[in-house]
């Protein structure tokens, strides 16, 4: 019988730092050069729409070139070997994880390589630049093309799957995120009241350390890999 039947793993920027993608809060990071306001939120893509094509065009060409790290590997291993149910949740819009062999990932903040027609609301696949010339391949509408992420003030996909894995799981991890934003920020919060040990694995302690039983700090491919080392081992 395994330690812990279900496990939920929130991953965040700082997972795939040591991947060569920037994280958004650190010294020097996406946040010290875009003001969010312009880049992340439906106002600032109505305001200038080529400016947030750019952003997301310039994150998913440097993605394309980035490959998983240890902890992205240690995490599909955990979900390919451990006996118990593990979901992981990441707040990243890149894809090192299913590129890992990771399988069961919601991307609640969305991803870098899906599209979405403001027509027609079409989500698809899309791993090239987009622009505001290109044509919808389901409604074949022109103009209304964005990358299928969640700005701020947009609703985080699959909330209600998310809530209702962390009322069941008894191991809440979280990985490389500064704790910053909600509603992933209160997750440890709804794991904990659902009795499940809590455990932050960060480079350093986030704006929600306190609310964490465990916490282990340090760069990720050093501290994911032995810590899912010790729980493969039971
Ligand atoms: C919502 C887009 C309602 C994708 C992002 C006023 C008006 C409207 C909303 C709000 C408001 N006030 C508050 C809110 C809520 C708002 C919010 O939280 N604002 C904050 C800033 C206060 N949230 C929203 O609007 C969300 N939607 O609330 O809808 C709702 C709520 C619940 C239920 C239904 C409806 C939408 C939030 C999503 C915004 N989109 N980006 C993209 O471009 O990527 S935010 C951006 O921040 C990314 O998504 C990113 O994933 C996310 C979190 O950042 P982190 O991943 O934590 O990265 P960060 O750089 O901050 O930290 C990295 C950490 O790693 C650091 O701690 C560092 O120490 C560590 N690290 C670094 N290197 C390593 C490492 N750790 C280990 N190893 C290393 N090597």
């Amino acid at each position: 019988m395994p330690r812990y039947a279900k496990i939920v793993i929130l991953t965040g920027a700082g997972l795939s730092a040591e991947s060569g993608l920037a994280t958004f809060r650190d010294t020097g990071g996406i946040w010290a050069k875009y003001d969010y306001r312009d880049v992340a939120t439906p106002d600032g893509f109505q305001r200038n729409p080529n400016l947030v094509y750019d952003f997301y065009n310039m994150r998913r060409r440097e993605s394309a070139n980035a490959a998983p790290n240890a902890a992205h590997e240690a995490l599909a291993r955990i979900q390919r070997d451990y006996p118990g149910d593990v979901l992981l949740v990441t707040q990243n819009i890149d894809n090192l994880l299913e590129q890992a062999g990771a399988e069961k990932i919601i991307h609640m903040h969305g991803e870098m390589t899906r599209m979405l027609c403001t027509h027609c609301d079409a989500r698809l696949p899309w791993a090239a630049d987009l622009s505001p010339d290109l044509a919808c391949p389901e409604c074949e509408l022109i103009g209304g093309m964005r990358p299928a992420v969640v700005w701020f003030g947009e609703v985080p996909y699959e909330m209600a799957r998310i809530a209702k894995a962390l009322g069941e799981c008894d191991l809440f991890i979280s990985i490389g995120t500064s704790g910053n934003v909600y509603p992933a920020a209160s997750f440890v919060a709804a794991a904990s009241e659902a009795g499940a040990h809590t455990v932050e694995i960060n480079l350093e302690p986030s704006d929600t350390t306190n609310y964490f039983a465990e916490h282990l700090h340090g760069p990720a491919t050093e501290i994911v890999p032995s810590y899912i080392e010790r729980l493969l081992a039971g």
